[in-house]
């Protein structure tokens, strides 16, 4: 569990590694699950919406290569178990605000051999990426948390970092990106992560993985992003007064059906006997019963085209 140090790292840096967060075993059962979504791919009895969950890259010498696959907890048992998990509630807890929501889900992928670069960059781009309250002055960060299932090392495409950088006004990601370069990056240092350990990682941080050559072996992260409940309100939910609110729009039927795929989470790991940190969220307007459904894209997916 995440010590007040960590927190204060996090905060000053925008990042902190978490060595061990999970077992082997758990590491084990969402590689199985990760290869078998890569080895399926994207099949003819899909949606349109659910084939362009798969999304593909450029690399020197071929235009086609699997580099992510959005919206992994509505793909099996494994990722939903994983939302539930006492390290990643905890951290998110402590980090994103006790009034915590899961946003977003997806696991990036760099192949064997060439993997897709993804340049340097602030997660979402969007203007307001954090919420200041005005009432007590505390700062919401919105924050992914990452999970490793396989080496991250130079030769399989660690993600770089310039530490701080969360805390910079202009955004100088997109120059970076244009300049493409890592090593030489005033500040910048590589993360080399090994299976079962976490990033947390602010969404504003500047980050960003070269595309690889030769690279021995495949490299995947699971990433969750959470962000509280005041920052949602502030930012993104809709409203009859506000029907558009200008970055992403966040409807309270969207917002429910995120937070009823967090009960299943703990439903799930609980029949099933696993550990879990609570019963239900800890904060009681954030309750919502557990649904059927396990696929809950962003608004604005077009599960259609
Ligand atoms: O795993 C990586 O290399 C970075 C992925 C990332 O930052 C993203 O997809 O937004």
């Amino acid at each position: 569990m995440l010590s007040a140090e960590q927190v204060q790292f996090f905060r000053d840096n925008g990042y902190l590694k978490v060595p061990g967060a999970l077992s082997s075993a758990e590491v084990k059962e969402l590689r199985d699950a990760t290869a078998r979504l890569i080895e399926s791919g994207p099949t003819p009895g899909m949606t349109p919406g659910e084939r362009k969950d798969y999304q593909y890259g450029r690399v020197k010498g071929a235009d086609k290569v699997l580099r992510r696959i959005e919206n992994v907890i509505g793909k099996g048992e494994a990722f939903l178990r994983l939302l539930g998990h006492p390290v990643l509630l905890d951290a998110a807890a402590k980090i994103v605000g006790e009034q915590f929501v899961p946003t977003y889900d997806s696991c990036v992928i760099k192949m064997p051999g060439r993997g897709v670069e993804v340049p340097w960059h602030r997660d979402g781009g969007g203007p307001r990426m954090f919420f200041d309250d005005p009432q007590t002055g505390r700062r919401f960060p919105a924050v992914n948390f990452d999970f490793y299932l396989d080496e991250s090392t130079e030769k399989t495409g660690a993600l770089w970092v310039v530490p701080g950088s969360n805390k910079e006004v202009e955004n100088r990601a997109p120059q970076l990106a244009r300049a493409g370069q890592y090593a030489g990056v005033p500040g910048a240092m590589m993360v080399p992560m090994q299976p079962g350990d976490m990033l947390l990682h602010d969404v504003t941080l500047y980050h960003g993985s070269p595309e690889t050559e030769d690279a021995p072996s495949i490299r995947r992260v699971i990433y969750y992003e959470f962000r509280d409940k005041r920052f949602i309100d502030a930012h993104h939910r809709v409203t009859a007064e506000r029907p558009n609110p200008g970055n992403v729009p966040w409807t309270d039927d969207w917002i429910a059906a995120r937070l009823a795929l967090l009960q299943k989470a703990l439903d799930t790991r609980r029949a099933a006997g696993l550990p879990v940190p609570f019963a239900q969220h800890p904060i009681e307007a954030l309750r919502a019963a557990a649904r059927e459904q396990t696929r809950v894209p962003q608004p604005g997916w077009d599960e259609s085209a």
